[in-house]
């Protein structure tokens, strides 16, 4: 059972998995590079997935900057659209929490602009651009409970974890979240 929490209507659920695999949300999150080409990790496995209608979609949107974020189909992928964030490199693009905020910020604010109802994100920036997990659990999570009672159409937020030491992570960011007294 993944473990799940709702605050103001909006379900948010962790889950370990893989981000290309997520058939029953509208949108998923690409860990992008500021080109929106493909690359390794996420953003490979996206493009790969969604095959070559993303990049000629994504090329005239290019380039982004960190913390922004750009919304396109999903073409082959089975998901509707894919939202595209720039994370921050960790140590070079700074105040890198502010950056990282801001990607979950504005990707919620496109999915908002075009109705979306669910969203599955990958845990941006910390692969390749080497942020810390547990920050990064932190801001996710943080800035996703802040955004919840402005949200109308958005009601499932699932945070898709590549390995099972970064699910328990986020699971033990969002219990101290929760309950931040405990
Ligand atoms: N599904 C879910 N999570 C995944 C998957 C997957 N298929 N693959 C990797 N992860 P990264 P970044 C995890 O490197 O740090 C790319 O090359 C991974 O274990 O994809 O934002 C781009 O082209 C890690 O925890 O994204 C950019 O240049 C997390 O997803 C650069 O890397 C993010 O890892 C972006 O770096």
């Amino acid at each position: 059972m993944p473990m799940t929490h709702t605050v103001a209507g909006v379900t948010i659920e962790l889950l370990q998995g893989n981000i290309v695999e997520q058939p029953d949300v509208e949108a998923v999150v690409n860990a992008a590079n500021a080109q929106l080409r493909t690359g390794g990790g996420v953003a490979g496995a996206i493009h790969r997935a969604a095959g070559p209608g993303l990049v000629e979609e994504t090329r005239p949107l290019a380039p982004i900057h960190p913390g922004e974020a750009v919304l396109t189909g999903g073409h082959d992928l089975p998901n509707a659209y894919v939202i595209h964030v720039l994370g921050p490199v960790y140590g070079r693009d700074e105040p890198s929490d502010e950056l990282l905020g801001a990607g979950y910020k504005n990707a919620l604010r496109r999915a908002e602009e075009n109705g979306i109802s669910s969203v599955a994100f990958p845990a941006i920036s910390t692969g390749a651009f080497g942020f810390p997990t547990a920050p990064a659990a932190r801001i996710a999570l943080q800035t996703t409970l802040d955004a919840a009672p402005a949200l109308d159409s958005v009601s499932l937020i699932r945070f898709v974890l590549f390995d099972q030491s970064d699910l328990r992570i986020y699971e033990e960011a969002l219990s101290s979240l929760r309950s931040p007294n405990a």
